[in-house]
């Protein structure tokens, strides 16, 4: 038996993984500040993130963790390093000291929001960050304490910067940026047997992306879904005018709660 932390279990892309990540012989441990009901084969424990006895509760026995939990979006300056900066690292300290060494984490492409898309062709892996929004910040964040956190203690850190996760592409811009929900499965699974410490675009294989998916492919993520099957029925949006990776998050108010 196998028990796997997932944080933010009640969130978007938890709710999605939640039934992806049953296997027999593993216990799914639900973190979340709602209420959840376990099912088969899962615990739940309602608590916040930010609070190191919580978390401690959490991660003690886990294996691994997937790291889901925090803010989605653009918050204001202090809740984003709160939640988002301080939680990731409340997270690492406690994982560290319990000895769970397997972590993944949901870093965001508005990490790089502000690279200029490719007009042709696809963004390697490895760009340095140019976060759109403190969002973004707060995922640099994230990915500069995997980086620490395995260079001094050995743990094993992937961090997806996921594109746009949704049962469907969320727009025209989605049909570039989609992580299909059984794809994002894939890539957590892949994430969970990785060794070392990874960057990686977290996309579906899209005939429209932008993103490599070398790293990721690296780590045994075989994606299966392409955004192009949904392009037959648009969406309300009909165009995708930005220039920039990260879309409407580079030129809506910093800080704003939109
Ligand atoms: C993200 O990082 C957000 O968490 C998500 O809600 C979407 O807005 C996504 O990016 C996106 O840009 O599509």
């Amino acid at each position: 038996m196998s028990t796997l932390l997932v944080t933010g279990a009640a969130g978007k892309v938890g709710s999605l993984l939640r039934p992806l990540l049953a296997r027999p012989g593993r216990t799914l441990r639900l973190l979340d500040l709602a209420e959840l009901t376990p099912g088969d084969g899962e615990e739940a424990i309602r608590g916040d993130l930010t609070d190191p006895a919580v978390m401690r509760t959490a991660l003690a026995g886990a294996d691994a963790v997937v790291h889901l939990g925090g803010l989605s979006r653009e918050r204001d300056w202090a809740s984003t390093v709160a939640i988002n900066m301080t939680g990731t690292q409340i997270l690492l300290e406690t994982a560290r000291d319990l000895g769970v060494k397997q972590v993944v984490l949901a870093g965001s492409h508005h990490a790089a929001g502000f690279l200029p898309r490719p007009e042709e062709g696809e963004l390697p892996d490895g760009l340095p960050p140019r976060p759109d929004t403190f969002y973004g910040v707060s995922k640099v964040v994230m990915e500069a304490l995997g980086s620490l956190y395995h260079d001094r203690f050995g743990l094993n850190v992937v961090v997806i910067r996921i594109g746009s996760c949704a049962p469907r592409p969320p727009d025209v811009r989605g049909l570039g940026t989609w992580l299909s929900p059984g794809d994002c499965a894939r890539l957590v699974e892949a994430a969970l047997t990785a060794t070392g410490f990874h960057v990686v675009w977290g996309v579906s294989d899209n005939t429209r992306r932008w993103w490599s998916l070398e790293a990721a492919r690296a780590i045994g993520y075989e994606p299966l879904d392409d955004a192009e099957d949904y392009a037959t029925e648009p969406p309300e949006a009909t165009t995708d005018v930005s220039e920039l990776v990260g879309g409407p998050f580079t030129t809506r108010e910093l800080g704003g709660a939109w």
